[in-house]
Formats: C-alpha cells, sequence, structure tokens
C-alpha cells in the first residue's frame, strides 16, 4: 500500500467513486470492506476521503472518510425514511427554476430554499431562460426573494444575460446546482464552463417517474478553483426531517420577528400577537411566502410519526 493521499469525491456508481487527489489526477477507488459495512456515514459526493493505492494490483481504495464541514441532505424520496446527503462540504446551493418553459412553481422553489436553510447552507436564486418572458414579468414573479435576501440572478444561456456574475459567485468555492428537471443546470454550467461538456436537454427521470433513485449528483473541479455540482432535475422534493418548530427559521425574512411573538413556541399560525402574521399583514413579509410556510408547517406536523 501507499502513503494515503487526500482526495475529493468527484461521483460514483456501482461501488467505484471518482476521487480527485490533491495532484489534480483522478482515481477511481473501491471503498475498503470496513468502511462498505459502516452504517455510521454513507460517501457522497463532495466527501474529502483518503485513498490508498494497492502496489501490486494497482487498485485505488478509500481508507477513510473526512468529516464533514457541510452537507446537503434531504429526505430518501419515496421512503419516508432516512435521509440522503446529495452533496458534501459544500458552500452554496445554487437553486435554478425557469421563467418559463417550465411554469416557475414558487411554492416548490420555497421548499429547495428551506431544504437549504435547514443545512445550514447558504443560497442564491437563479431565474433561468429570461429570454422567453418580459423581463418586468420575471422580475415581478421571483421579487419575493430578493425582499427576503437571497442573490437573484436573472440569466440566459441564448443571450448570455447574466452568466457573468453568476459565474463570478462560484469562484473558489464549493456550489450545488438544484432545481427541477428541464430548467437549464446543465446548459448554464456549459455556457459558463464550456470544458465540461454537460449532457442537455434530457429529463433525467423518464425511467423512474416520480422517483430519484439511480442517478446522481457528479461533482466538477473550475478551472479557477472550487467545485460545482450538477444534480439531476427534481420532480418532488421530500422535506428534509426538520421538526416543526424550526421551520420558521428556514425562512430568513421571519428572523426578525421571531423574538416578538407573544408565546415563546407561537406556529405563527393561530396564536394572538404573533408578531410573524403582524409583518404579514403590514406587507412586510410576502404574502405568499407565509402561506408556503403554513402550508409546510402543516406538512411537518402530519409527518412526524414516519421519522
Ligand atoms: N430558451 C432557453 N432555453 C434554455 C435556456 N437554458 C437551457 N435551455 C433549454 O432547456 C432545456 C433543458 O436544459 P438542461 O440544461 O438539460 O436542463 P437541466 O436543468 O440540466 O435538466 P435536468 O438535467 O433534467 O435536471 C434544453 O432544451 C436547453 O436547450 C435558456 O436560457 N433559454
Ligand atoms: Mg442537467
Ligand atoms: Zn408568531
Amino acid at each position: 500500500m501507499t502513503e494515503p493521499a487526500v482526495g475529493d469525491v468527484l461521483g460514483g456508481t456501482g461501488g467505484v467513486w471518482q476521487v480527485r487527489t490533491k495532484d489534480g489526477m483522478v482515481r477511481n477507488a473501491f471503498l475498503r470492506g470496513r468502511l462498505k459495512r459502516s452504517t455510521v456515514m454513507k460517501i457522497a459526493v463532495g466527501d474529502e476521503v483518503e485513498v490508498e493505492q494497492d502496489l501490486a494490483s494497482g487498485a485505488w481504495a478509500i481508507s477513510a472518510i473526512h468529516p464533514r464541514k457541510s452537507k446537503l441532505a434531504r429526505r430518501e424520496p419515496g421512503s419516508g425514511y432516512g435521509e440522503r446527503v446529495v452533496a458534501a462540504n459544500v458552500d452554496q446551493v445554487v437553486v435554478v427554476f425557469a421563467a418559463a418553459r417550465p411554469e416557475p412553481h414558487t411554492r416548490m422553489l420555497d421548499r429547495f430554499l428551506v431544504i437549504a436553510e435547514a443545512n445550514e447552507l447558504v443560497s442564491r436564486v437563479v431565474v433561468n431562460k429570461v429570454d422567453l418572458v418580459p423581463e418586468a414579468d420575471a422580475a415581478r414573479t421571483f421579487a419575493d426573494y430578493e425582499r427576503a435576501g437571497y442573490s437573484v440572478h436573472y440569466t440566459s444561456t441564448k443571450t448570455r444575460a447574466g452568466l457573468d456574475a453568476l459565474h463570478d459567485s462560484l469562484a473558489g468555492v464549493s456550489s450545488i446546482f438544484s432545481g427541477p428537471s428541464g430548467v437549464g443546470k446543465s446548459s448554464l454550467l456549459n455556457a459558463m464552463f464550456p470544458g465540461l461538456n454537460l449532457r442537455i436537454g434530457e429529463i433525467s427521470e423518464s425511467v423512474n417517474k416520480g422517483r430519484h433513485t439511480t442517478v446522481g449528483a457528479v461533482m466538477h473541479p473550475l478551472p479557477d478553483g472550487g467545485y460545482v455540482v450538477d444534480s439531476p432535475g427534481l420532480r418532488e422534493v421530500g422535506m428534509w426531517h426538520l421538526a416543526a418548530g424550526e421551520l420558521d427559521r428556514c425562512f430568513p425574512e421571519f428572523r426578525p420577528y421571531l423574538g416578538d411573538c407573544r408565546f415563546g413556541d407561537c406556529s405563527h399560525l393561530v396564536e394572538p400577537g404573533c408578531a410573524v402574521r403582524e409583518a404579514v399583514e403590514a406587507a412586510s413579509i410576502s404574502a405568499a411566502r407565509y402561506d408556503s410556510y403554513a402550508r409546510l408547517r402543516a406538512e411537518l406536523e402530519e409527518s412526524p410519526k414516519k421519522w
């Protein structure tokens, strides 16, 4: 065995993981038996690992997984149990929606953002395909997100609008592109980083409707440092296993009001003296965002038995 080398997991299928070691080489590595049987930690894209080469066979093995600095996890779809780590050690989530084709469903956007917040990750919102609608329409649909404090990028891979600013926001950090299928995640990455050559125009889930079990995220090193993870589009976003009482903090624009409700454990749904609802009435918080909160809260209260 060689001395262990540290590397980052770029992707993997069927037990073989692509690990990029510090020298820039990508090794195909198997998981050591001991780690394979471990139920404590399953490897994910973005994990930092140690690899060793067997000098006789030339085969590489992953001998250790380093603790994660962060992770983006969501509920294992369909099963109801357990979480799936989509990517480890990411610095930010780039939630991509389209201005049209497919029509943007902001309630779904709220789910994506809540999952990122629940994982304590910074998000930015990308509104792609702005070439398809009048600028003012896109701005109106996504104004709530700018007001909530998110960075919102309006982009088009056809006109190249917004691509430079988005490109700059990815430099030197690790980002995951997330969002529904067909919104242009891979197209955006190709337009900004032509060397990536990602496949586009595919509906990743056509074989496995409504589920998302086999197709994994892949992480790409960026030319000027940093990584970007292209993940397959999601049709259904399983809520992260979040306690109902923690949902309010996942709406950044609610946070200034959270200490001001009459009851410390206010659900912000029915209680008198609720500072959040007062802010909604005063139009300081968007009614649509609040409505998403109320729906997600109901969903979380129905499901705790599942966890
Ligand atoms: N009009 C327009 N079409 C775009 C734009 N960006 C991407 N598209 C088209 O949208 C379709 C889907 O693009 P993809 O990049 O494959 O979308 P994706 O989000 O990666 O989809 P999944 O991999 O299935 O999650 C393709 O036909 C692209 O050509 C854009 O800015 N404007
Ligand atoms: Mg794609
Ligand atoms: Zn309240």
